[in-house]
């Protein structure tokens, strides 16, 4: 073996670990049950932002703080109303990745157009591991191959 082999050999391996342990923005859990209290008063949501990996089963807890509100998801088109003192469930599958607003779907005051939050569903990156890791080791092989002594008549 040359030392060019063992150079690319070590090279390939450390990028591995790299790609296999570097932190990711998005959540790295795989799909799962998520559940969210969001609580809703004039004229916000309380997280305003509900993250989910695709594929997550999530369920948001709405909580009406002081009087009736609702909250539509876009591009899912689903929607729950909470009156206060009874918290409403929405259970759906997080199966799109983008980001969608949350309104309120029920009229609860001047400013209820501007009561808005957002729906992030991030891509499960446990795909672009696999898929960064499949790359590497193409690549590898290719160097390893090309670093290899000359065959042939000399
Ligand atoms: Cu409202």
């Amino acid at each position: 073996v040359t030392r060019r082999r063992v150079a690319i050999l070590v090279a390939v391996g450390l990028l591995a670990v790299v790609v296999v342990t570097v932190p990711s923005a998005s959540p790295v859990t795989p799909p799962g049950e998520r559940e969210v209290r969001v609580r809703a008063r004039q004229y916000a949501y309380e997280p305003a932002m509900v993250r989910a990996s695709r594929g997550d089963r999530v369920t948001v807890v709405l909580e009406a703080e002081d009087m009736t509100h609702g909250l539509y998801v876009d591009g899912y088109d689903r929607e729950v109303v909470a009156v206060p003192g009874q918290p409403a469930r929405l259970t759906f599958i997080a199966d799109r990745p983008g980001k969608f607003r949350l309104r309120c779907s029920r009229v609860c005051g001047p400013l209820h157009p501007f009561m808005l939050g957002d729906l992030i569903v991030e891509p499960y990156d446990g795909f672009w591991r696999a898929a960064a890791l499949t790359v590497l080791a193409a690549t590898g092989t290719v160097l390893y191959l090309l670093a290899g002594p000359r065959e042939g008549p000399a």
